[in-house]
């Protein structure tokens, strides 16, 4: 595994961060499983196979940084610092959920560690980005926002728009683009225009990179780089993470569209095979791993558990925590 960050110098962060992969490794699983026994509604996105991208990007950021994500977003909102077992119970509809069981997988949100929500339109969390940046210039802040988007997303018309606008105002965002190489079914490449996606940014003036996103190392090395340049007023940059979804577009799709040679090489190079390869030869031992990764699949089957059992909302708060349900807009309008 090539080596290319100050990370190689710390092992115990190294763990730290494989504990948060193994984590969100095992919630989707969990969340997976949860699904095709119909405890839970509406759909289930996994990051399987992309946990390096947002734990390396999130452990380089502050609690009050702000983070916007997609449908695909339970792993970018346990590395950002939500809480997995709130997460579980929203997953599950219930009382104690990120939203008390009224947002579910798509719209895992939690304010105190900056999560400013999962989102099941495509590339709408990019223009939250930037209006969440435009908010920190005009408070005076030195916080930063990192979206996470696709490469299915990067073609819709509201990336272009934030894109310019984070630009023109030079605004503190991270695009942080995780090139799974898969829309849905279709391979992105054969819908996408031009010559990809960090051209693209810098057609805008924003320097962009492209990474090994599997490699926890570079993920950290160059997010760590360029959170420091933005937080020092650079203006937006880009990052386009290489990476591969490991499974279906959603829990319930069995991806028989995919290469099944392209899906071989990819589990070859796939993030948490690589990162604990990588802890073995640094003197890591193999019981500590399996330990780690008990402890983990335990505080995972313990979330599922009391999700299973947790109270459901009541009805009479269906139309608390949403907006404009005919509340007044403004305080004095009657409606
Ligand atoms: C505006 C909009 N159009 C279409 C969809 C349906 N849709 C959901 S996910 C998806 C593909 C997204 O691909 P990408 O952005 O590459 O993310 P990935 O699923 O690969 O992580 C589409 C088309 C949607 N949710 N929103």
């Amino acid at each position: 595994m090539p080596v290319s960050s100050n990370l190689a110098n710390e092992p115990a962060r190294v763990v730290e961060m494989f504990r948060k992969m193994l984590l969100i490794r095992a919630f989707e699983e969990a969340a997976g499983e949860a699904f095709h026994a119909g405890h839970v509604r509406g759909s289930v996105h996994q990051y399987i196979g992309e946990e390096s991208i947002a734990v390396g990007v999130c452990a380089n950021l502050r609690d009050d940084d702000y983070l916007t994500s997609n449908h695909r977003g339970h792993g970018h909102s346990i590395a950002k610092g939500a809480d997995p077992r709130a997460m579980m119970l929203e997953l599950f509809g219930r009382v104690g959920g990120t939203s008390d069981g009224k947002g579910g997988s798509m719209h895992i949100a939690d304010f105190s560690v900056g999560m400013l929500g999962a989102n099941g339109v495509i590339a709408d969390g990019c223009t939250i980005s930037v209006g969440a940046a435009q908010a920190i210039r005009l408070l005076n802040q030195d916080r930063i926002v990192v979206n996470f988007i696709g490469d299915g997303g990067i073609n819709r018309g509201p990336f272009m728009e934030a894109l310019n606008w984070a630009k023109v105002y030079e605004l503190p965002v991270l695009f942080m683009c995780e090139n799974n190489q898969i829309a849905a079914s279709t391979t992105t490449r054969l819908v996408t225009a031009g010559e990809g996606i960090a051209k693209r940014a810098e057609s805008f003036g924003i320097p962009a990179t492209t990474i090994d996103g599997n490699d926890l190392f570079e993920v950290d090395s160059t997010a760590a780089r360029m959170v420091a340049e933005i937080r020092n007023g650079s203006g937006p940059q880009l990052i386009q993470a290489m990476t591969y979804r490991l499974r279906g577009h959603f829990a319930h799709d069995p991806a028989g569209y995919r290469d099944p040679e392209e899906l071989e090489a990819a589990l070859g190079r796939e993030p948490m095979a690589r990162t604990e390869s990588w802890l073995l030869e640094n003197g890591v031992g193999a019981d500590e791993i399996a330990a780690l990764k008990a402890q983990v699949d335990g505080e995972i089957a313990g979330y599922v558990d009391e999700a299973m059992n947790a109270p459901w909302p009541d009805g009479s708060l269906a139309f608390t925590d949403v907006q404009d349900v005919g509340a007044p807009a403004f305080p004095g309008e009657g409606r």
